[in-house]
């Protein structure tokens, strides 16, 4: 280790040492292009399609945006716990029963659901850190269909399906230790009795199958190619409150879940159950996990495509660990020590955070504090581990990036058919590299092509803070998954006839809209009813869409052909008020609108 790093562990203890790292100046352009030629494009012609789907979650947007890859072209915002007047989410009853009052989120890692170790196109997975809660997206139609509120854990963070047979379970973990049942009683102060936990959700109920506890916090997640594991980094081994005390430890910890040991305890009814919930000790020695020790602060966890290995990036340590998945039974059998799992410890770069992988047995390492995508072999460090030689290492390139890198993902790298085409660096800061639009900057997604030997950067693109993570799947597993339009019956309010109902002060409003009209011209209520719209756009042509905008109330919300969408609200409001619809449907789209009529009492 050279001076320079040693140094930089001094101040890595200090609290503000990371945030010292981001706000340092960037390195001013080393590498720019590097004497290799790029042999992919990002351009994609007019008239031509993408070759990938790209789902990137939204962060602080609380949203899912979708991409076409490589050309980064944004085809759709998904909002999942976001509200957004466009689609009429968050205000219409079918959204607000999906987000729980609560219209925030912090939402950080999308994995599509797996079949056999590659994506099956049935759906999209995405955590709310900031809330707790786990939301599907059904990839027919790319929206929310299913939300769960995790209870018993707070920053819920790292996110992964199941990957093989088949996605039956998804795994979260929650980052803040925290008192299980957090109701307030005893001395919360008193840090010692938190813990973490390791939820694990039934993907086609959305319920949760079971929660194995920790004394330690839960990270980023990852699953493994058999179905038999599920892995957390965790850097608060230490169980501390304040970031010192959480920096205390040399070493922290991978925690191996053994999913054959969970299944048999959740069989065997060996747990106890808390809010109708099995919970699970997932302490050491209770045979259900395995702590295996890895430098310092750890951050992200990503399997190799081969399934054979699980690499956890360093974060306040240079270093990468290449953990053995093969030997992790043995690990489990108490045959073999947990540290010897780690098969591999290269030296990489400063402020290591997630790995990605090219399907060819190359690693490349997002580096945050070098502001560098790192590419190192992952068979040349396991080598050098075993029988060091002098001046070798399994580095094979670096590519200096624009700045700050958090996440790194290639192309189909989640999967057993990484394909080791493009890679993205997903850098938190774009200083200079785009148009000043005020103190927030975007951010910079940097496309890579890692098709050859070098790395050659091909394109810089402007991102909306803060988006984290992506999946980039190939279009061949999404595409032909994708509907044109629903079932009228999927909703079981669908209105085919138009009509209006009174029960007391309540009011029922079900319309159809078929451009250029609504199903009704005028509907009079009450100052003080509770009043209900149900709309059904009965437009049967692929993308003709009706909006519903009700002045003066704050609703308004699109209705793609054959959906139906419902909203409810109190007329306190008297007056006329002009319906009218808010997407160009039609020639006469403008005179495609009615009126809401409230008698003042
Ligand atoms: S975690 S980079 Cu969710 Cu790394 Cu953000
Ligand atoms: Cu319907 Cu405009
Ligand atoms: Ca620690």
């Amino acid at each position: 280790m050279t001076a320079q790093r040693l140094l930089f562990f001094a101040v890595a203890t200090t609290a503000t040492s990371l945030l010292l790292g981001c706000a340092a100046a960037p390195p001013q352009d080393a590498t720019e292009t590097t004497a290799t030629e790029a042999t992919l494009h990002h351009e994609v012609p007019p008239g031509e399609l993408d070759e990938y789907y790209a789902f990137f979650s939204g962060g602080q947007s609380g949203e899912v945006r979708v991409a076409g890859f490589p050309s980064m072209r944004v085809l759709k915002r998904i909002p999942v716990w976001n509200l957004d007047s466009a689609t009429g989410w968050g205000i219409t009853n079918e959204s607000k029963a999906m987000l729980d009052g609560m219209v925030t989120g912090d939402t950080h890692h999308v994995h599509p659901s797996y079949a056999d170790g590659t994506y099956d196109g049935k759906w999209l997975f995405v955590n709310d850190k900031a809330n707790n809660r786990l939301a599907r997206i059904r990839i027919d139609t790319l929206e929310v269909d299913a939300t769960l509120n995790i209870p018993h854990t707070q920053g819920t963070h790292g996110v992964f399906p199941q990957r093989a047979p088949t996605t039956e379970w998804v795994v979260l973990n929650s980052e803040f230790r925290s008192p299980f049942e957090n109701e307030g009683e005893g001395d919360m102060l008193d840090a010692s009795s938190y813990g973490g936990v390791h939820t694990i959700v039934d993907a086609e109920s959305m319920e949760i199958a079971g929660q194995v506890t920790t004394p330690v916090n839960l990270d980023l997640a990852a699953t493994d190619y058999s179905g038999r594991y599920s892995f957390a980094t965790s850097y608060n081994s230490e169980g501390g409150a304040t970031i010192s005390e959480m920096l205390a430890a040399d070493r922290d910890y991978l925690v191996v879940f053994d999913w054959q040991r969970i299944k048999a305890a959740l069989a065997s009814g060996d747990y106890r159950t808390v809010d109708g919930i099995p919970v699970l000790d997932g302490s050491e020695g209770t045979g259900l996990t395995a702590y295996i020790p890895v430098p310092k602060n750890p951050h992200g966890v990503n399997v190799s495509p081969d399934g054979n290995y699980a690499v956890v990036c360093g974060k306040v340590s240079p270093t990468v660990s290449v953990i053995d998945i093969n030997i992790l039974a043995d690990v489990f059998a108490g045959t073999i020590d947990p540290a010897d799992a780690v098969v591999a410890e290269p030296e990489v770069g400063l402020g290591p955070l997630h790995t990605t992988y090219d399907g060819r047995g190359n690693a490349y390492t997002s580096l945050f504090i070098d502001s560098q995508i790192v590419k190192w072999n992952i068979q040349r460090a396991i080598d050098l581990q075993a029988s060091p030689q002098e001046g070798e290492t399994p580095v094979v390139d670096r590519l200096d990036v624009h700045y700050q890198v958090g996440h790194t993902m290639a192309s189909m790298a989640e999967t057993k058919d990484a394909d080791g085409r493009y890679l993205l660096s997903l850098n938190k800061i774009s200083k200079d590299r785009f148009l000043n639009v005020g103190p927030l900057k975007p951010e910079n997604d940097q496309l890579v092509d890692i098709s050859g030997e070098q790395m050659v950067l091909l394109a810089d693109h402007a991102a909306y803070v803060e988006p984290h993570d992506v999946t980039i799947v190939r279009r061949d597993l999404i595409e032909d998954k994708v509907v044109h339009r629903v079932r009228l019956e999927d909703h079981p309010d669908a209105v085919t006839q138009s009509s209006v109902e009174r029960i007391g002060n309540r009011v029922i409003a079900r319309m159809t809209a078929t451009a250029p009209v609504f199903g009704l011209q005028e509907v009079e209520v009450n100052e003080g009813d509770e009043v209900t719209f149900i709309v059904t756009n009965t437009d049967e042509i692929p993308d003709l869409a009706h909006g519903f905008a009700l002045s003066n109330y704050g609703i308004q919300f699109i209705v793609a052909p054959f959906e139906t969408k419902s909203v409810t609200f109190i007329a306190d409001k008297p007056g006329v008020h002009w319906i009218y619809c808010t997407t160009f449907c039609h020639a006469l789209h403008l005179e495609m609108r009615m009126r809401l009529v409230v008698r003042a009492r």
